[in-house]
């Protein structure tokens, strides 16, 4: 879990960013609607997350930074009866001044008039660019005018970039949770007939074991599906010889895991998917090994396609040379994405992966991403050796960037042709 002082840690280090004479207003999520009045699971706003570890929505954060001084003030829905027999209990005031030792708590019915009246002291305001036009327009122009319009979201995603030891550890969580989920598909699939089914079970297995939900829509994709990057629907058959693309995550305590593995549904790879198979295994491992700190994502992205390029030369899916065939871009037909992401509150965390003056962030100890090269042949490309058309795999881990080098946090999950083949006999 995540003590309440560093969320005031975290508070603290957003308002003395901020420029003197500031106020910055950050809002829960709103809820969002399924269909006509039923709603989606809520899930709290990241930021928003990030400051007050406040699950609840209808909620603001204020931080104000004067010339010597910071503040923080939350407003909450206040308790009420009536609500709360349809929508389920509130911390109210005082459970929020109890569970988070936050100082400044109010309800949020109070949140207009404190900010029209800090408004008259401070000078810039701060507020999520991406916020719906409703609330922005209430603060930019209910209000007075002021100096500045800043976007306080990025001040937020830049402390989001390096992870504490309390949130590696949810990371952790998540993916021994995660890796159950994998785990069972490798040793299940061949029992079950649909893509949907499988999926289910996996986020079954994600609830059962403390997780909230999926970090993001499970892709369960077999044969050809796999080669639509995004494939969600999940709903065609699971076909006995072919390969099985999962990327499945679970969100453990607001934080996500996201791991992709390719297995063959009957449990055993024909020779020509193990090739491939391989091939792919072999580019990811060299790549998790270059993370360190002071190295590059463009790096990493750089040498992944040179990889991922000779390996297709070796394969004959692709023929010539390899610094023309990287030059001219032919290897993005099948591996057409990036080789990874940011990882943590979000799936696809938007910290930044440059600084203000646009320079690439180098790798810094606590840091997590994703490494995910993939390799897609259509069944339609004609241009590929017949044996090949129809496969898409990709490999992904989650991996945490230390002192001295890395550390695989997904490393329990299995990987390897044998490891996988001995889990379905
Ligand atoms: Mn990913």
């Amino acid at each position: 879990m995540i003590e309440e002082k560093e969320y005031k840690q975290r508070r603290e280090r957003v308002a003395n960013s901020l420029h003197k004479n500031s106020i910055a207003v950050l809002y829960s999520a709103l809820p969002s609607i399924r269909s006509n009045d039923t709603e989606y699971l809520y899930r709290q706003n990241s930021n928003f997350y990030y400051l007050t570890g406040f699950r609840e929505d209808n909620a603001v954060l204020l931080l104000t930074r004067g010339k010597t001084d910071i503040a923080s003030y939350l407003f909450v829905q206040k308790r009420e009866k009536r609500l709360e027999l349809w929508t389920g209990k509130r911390l109210g005031v005082k459970g929020a001044q109890k569970k988070f030792r936050h100082d400044n708590v109010f309800i949020s019915q109070e949140f207009e008039d404190r900010f029209n009246e800090l408004s008259k002291v401070y000078q810039h305001l701060y507020y999520d660019f991406g916020l719906d036009e409703k609330r922005a327009s209430f603060l930019r122009t209910k209000t007075k005018t002021y100096t500045s319009y800043r976007n306080i979201a990025p001040l937020i995603e830049k402390e989001r970039l390096i992870k504490s030891p309390s949130e590696i550890k949810l990371i952790q969580k998540a993916l021994v949770i995660t890796q159950k989920a994998h785990h069972y598909a490798m040793s299940y699939a061949k029992e079950l007939k649909l893509e949907r089914v499988l999926q289910a079970e996996i986020e079954c297995i994600f609830k059962k074991n403390g997780a909230y939900s999926d970090a993001y829509t499970s892709i369960v994709a077999c044969a050809n599906s796999a080669n639509t990057l995004h494939y969600i629907s999940n709903n065609k058959e699971l076909v006995n010889n072919e390969l099985l693309l999962i990327d499945a995550g679970c969100e453990y305590e607001y934080y996500a895991s996201d791991i992709t593995r390719t297995i063959p549904v009957n449990g055993k790879f024909t020779p020509t998917q193990k090739e491939l198979y391989n091939m792919v295994l072999d580019v990811e491992k060299k790549i998790i090994n270059m993370v360190r700190p002071g190295t590059f994502r463009s790096l990493l992205q750089k040498r992944s396609e040179e990889l991922l390029c000779k390996g297709l030369i070796d394969l004959g899916i692709l023929k010539g040379d390899l610094k023309k065939l990287l030059k001219k871009k032919k290897h993005k037909k099948y591996y057409p994405h990036g080789i990874g992401h940011w990882m943590g509150i979000d799936v696809h965390d938007p910290c930044p992966y440059k600084d203000e003056k646009g320079k690439e962030i180098p790798f810094t100890a606590g840091m997590v991403m994703t490494i995910e090269p993939g390799i897609y042949i259509d069944k339609k490309d004609r241009s590929v050796p017949k044996r090949f058309r129809g496969i898409g795999i990709r490999i992904e881990d989650n991996i945490l960037v230390t002192k001295s080098s890395y550390k695989n946090l997904s490393q329990e999950i299995v990987k390897e042709v044998d490891e996988i083949e001995s889990f379905s006999s």
